[in-house]
Order: C-alpha cells, then structure tokens, then sequence
C-alpha cells in the first residue's frame, strides 16, 4: 500500500512482522481483526481491492495502514491506519488521523499496540503533518495519552451517526 522503508527500523517482537497492507490479507484475516473493533459487515474480496486499490492509488498519498502479521499463522494480528488530509490551510500542510487501531485478543498484553501508535506517530513526523489525532473511549484516554495526545482544551469533537 506504500513504501515499506517508511516504517523499516522498528524493534518488532520475535514471530512477528511489521509491514503496510497488503491486498492479499483480505486471506490474512484482516477483516476478521477489524470486526474486534466495530461491525465490518460484508466486504466481498472485489469490494476489498477496489477499496484497497483507490487508497493504495491516492494522490497525494492519504492512506497508510499498518499491520502486524504473526510469521507462524500467516495471519494479521494487529492493525493501525494514519490518514492524511490534505489542507489548504498551514500553508498547504496536512492533518493526520490515527484511525482504526486493534490487537488481536489472542496477543492482547505484549504492547502490540504500544508498537503501532509508536509508529504512526513517526511515520506522521516523518510526512510531516501539522497535527495528529485520534478518537477514543473515555476509558483509552490514559493509554494514547502515552504517545504523546492530550485533551484539545476548548475542542470538542461533534459527531453525527447516519445508520
Ligand atoms: C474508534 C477508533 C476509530 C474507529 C472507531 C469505530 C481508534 C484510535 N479509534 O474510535 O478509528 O473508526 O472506533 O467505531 O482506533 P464506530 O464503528 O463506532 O465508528
């Protein structure tokens, strides 16, 4: 999905790879690690490439999703997605969004997820957003507070749900 060296010199556990989506984990359990996260639903294998395709072929570059895939199992045990959204504002700069983040149950305790928050904030530095954020259960305040977010004091973040 891009340029693997943009993530290359991390420390990553032993058994485990840290690498960009690919298409071919639609096999990989990919979804299945979603729906730990929220309701994935239906996504047939064409729906997935052409959805993998058009984030893969964006430009300027706005999707980065990072996995983690257990050598032994071939499967995706963790999962993070920057997005960059490209402003016309800050002279033409950029926001990142650290979307979708999950763990597999089965690895859940080896600070998988320390690992890729730890990750996209680089990769975010390195493309140089002006700003990154998240959203989060109140409950996960603590834990990404870690990598360096805090409360936008006066910000809130407003939502409308369209079932
Ligand atoms: C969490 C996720 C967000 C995801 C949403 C799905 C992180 C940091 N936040 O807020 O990216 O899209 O859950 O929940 O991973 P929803 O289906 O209720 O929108």
């Amino acid at each position: 999905m891009f340029d693997s060296d943009l993530i290359s010199g991390v420390d990553v556990p032993e058994g485990l790879i840290l690498r960009p989506l690919a298409a071919s984990d639609y096999d990989h359990g990919f979804l299945k690690l979603l729906s730990q996260l929220t309701s994935v639903g239906e996504v047939s294998r064409e729906k997935f490439t052409e959805r993998f395709n058009s984030m893969k072929n964006t430009n300027p570059k706005a999707y980065y999703v990072v996995v983690l895939e257990e050598k032994s199992t071939n499967q995706i045990v963790g999962a993070a997605t920057l997005v960059i959204e490209w402003k016309f504002i800050h002279e033409a700069s950029s926001r990142g969004r650290v979307e979708d983040v999950v763990v597999d149950e089965s690895q859940r305790g080896k600070k998988l997820g320390q690992l890729l928050n730890v990750v996209l904030v680089q990769l975010a530095k390195k493309l140089g957003v002006y700003k990154l954020s998240l959203e989060c259960k109140d409950k996960l305040i603590p834990f990404y507070s870690k990598f360096g977010y805090k409360l936008d004091d006066g910000n809130n973040f407003l939502v409308q749900r369209f079932d």
